[in-house]
């Protein structure tokens, strides 16, 4: 990792909350960079170092002050948050304001000024970033809901640019979203970009109306026209690495981790799994009540079967994730308390972030996979579980309400608000003849591989005119 030394100088330019490597702090107070590999970083790596390409985002700490480097070819550009910025922008605005409303108030998002300030101020400091960095004329790409404000921003600043703009979260109903005091900042915020884009239509459709009744846009071709100039709307639904995870989950190291996880398990008959982070809007309650509720009326037993969950820690800080976390536990504990004997028991539960590896081992190792959110933009975890799936095995039990629904029709789609269907499809998951489990593995396979992460991104980066 080299510094710096030119400015303004990237043709290709992605801003996201978090740039794609996370600063340390160890314990004699000394820094480090940790990679943070993710789905958007590998998608985007090959295209940002064929033309010097640069990324902007938080490194992941408080009151650090880093200056700009070099990883590999690739420009790191850091914006330094404060601990009050954390606070009042990351936790308060993003994670407790928009990331509630936008997910159909699945819990009440609290809306206060000071808050908002704060999200004003730090998508000011990214578009000022983003102005230093860029070339004349460059194509810079913001990524998600921390960041709506900065199309717009940026284009006050530099008309040169050409900006894209992609949502990872739902967009909501037009009702939902005129709850937000501001609203209309947030929509000409976006309307900033020329391409604006979502991960299912659903969302663009909710979008040009606000955009239409809130900010004065009318009807153009292929979007909408907002002060003269025309701003493209689209669904471009993400996706994975399909070919990196597919050959993982081949290696024998994890045939044998996952052969070695059922063991340590009891080698149950079923195995049933779920991998999210801790968050409200994965409706993990959802599927512990359908398994306490099954074992309770003897529709499965813990004989046989064990259902391992798995939840990522996630913003700690957060009032609603502390609350979350202590019923998930409680719940845990009542369904073990009652459904354990001696050496059986039928629900593991890790409050933990494991290894690539050890996650894809899970994955092939699981009969079926719940994946069972009340809202969620696209849900990768669904596609993973399929990528890894190579032996064609394994079913996968699906929320209508997530953004894979709309493209992974092949798996047993649930309407988590429906504890009977639930319950339903996860007998039918258990109990599904082999011939019929395969037919629809295959089935999700081939769409999964063909719509992988790269062609995510090149669609994207094609409607937004930058050649890929
Ligand atoms: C947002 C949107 C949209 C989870 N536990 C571990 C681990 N993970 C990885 C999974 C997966 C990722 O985290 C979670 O992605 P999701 O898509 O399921 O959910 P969000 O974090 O809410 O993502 C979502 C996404 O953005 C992309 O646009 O799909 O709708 O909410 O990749 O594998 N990874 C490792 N250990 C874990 O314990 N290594």
């Amino acid at each position: 990792m080299g510094v710096v030394v030119g400015h303004g100088k990237a043709e290709f330019v992605v801003v996201a909350n978090r740039l794609p490597v996370d600063l340390e702090q160890g314990p004699d107070g000394s820094d480090s960079w940790k990679r943070s590999p993710g789905g958007l970083v590998t998608a985007l790596e090959p295209i940002l170092r064929s033309r010097r390409g640069a990324w902007v985002g938080w490194p992941g700490l408080a009151d650090a002050q880093a200056d700009p480097f070099e990883d590999d070819g690739l420009e790191l550009h850091p914006v330094d948050l404060t601990a009050d910025d954390v606070e009042n922008y990351y936790e308060g605005f993003s994670n407790d304001t928009l990331w509630p409303l936008y997910h159909d108030v699945v819990v009440p998002p609290s809306y206060h000024r000071h808050w908002w300030q704060a999200y004003v101020r730090v998508n000011q400091r990214f578009a000022e970033a983003v102005d230093t960095v860029a070339a004349e004329g460059a194509t810079v790409w913001v990524q998600d809901y921390q960041l709506q404000l900065v199309p717009g921003q940026l284009r006050d600043r530099r008309p040169d640019l050409r900006i894209g703009f992609f949502l990872h979260i739902p967009f909501p109903p037009v009702e939902l979203f005129h709850q937000l005091p501001w609203r209309e900042q947030i929509v000409r915020g976006l309307l900033g970009a020329d391409l604006v884009g979502f991960h299912t239509p659903g969302g663009v459709r909710n979008f040009r109306t606000l955009a239409t009744r809130l900010a004065g846009a009318t009807a153009g071709h292929g979007g909408v026209v907002y002060r003269g100039r025309d701003v493209k709307l689209g669904a471009f639904p993400v996706s994975i690495d399909f070919v990196a995870l597919d050959k993982l989950s081949r290696t024998p190291e994890v045939i044998a981790r996952a052969a070695d996880i059922r063991h340590e398990l009891g080698d149950p008959r079923h195995l049933l799994l779920g991998v999210d982070r801790l968050d409200y809007t994965k409706g993990i309650n959802v599927r512990l009540r359908a398994f306490e509720e099954l074992l309770a009326e003897e529709r499965i037993s813990a004989d046989d079967t064990v259902f391992l969950q798995i939840a990522t820690p996630s913003r700690e800080r957060v009032e609603h994730y502390v609350r979350l976390r202590a019923e998930i536990e409680q719940t845990v504990g009542r369904i073990n308390g009652e459904h354990s004997w001696i050496g059986r028991t039928p629900l593991s539960y890790l409050h933990q972030s494991l290894p690539r590896e050890e996650l894809t081992a899970f994955y092939l190792a699981a009969d079926v996979m719940l994946v069972t959110p009340l809202r969620d933009g696209m849900n990768l975890v669904a596609k993973e579980y399929v990528a890894c799936r190579h032996d064609d095995g394994g079913v996968l039990v699906l929320s209508e309400f997530t953004g894979a629904a709309r493209e992974l029709t092949s798996a047993l789609l649930v309407n988590p608000h429906d504890t009977d269907g639930v319950k339903a499809a996860l007998a039918r998951a258990v109990e599904m003849p082999p011939d019929e489990a395969r037919r629809r593995m295959r089935t999700l396979r081939r769409h999964v591989k063909r719509h992988d992460v790269d062609q995510w991104a090149h669609g994207f980066l094609d409607a937004l005119g930058m050649p890929t």
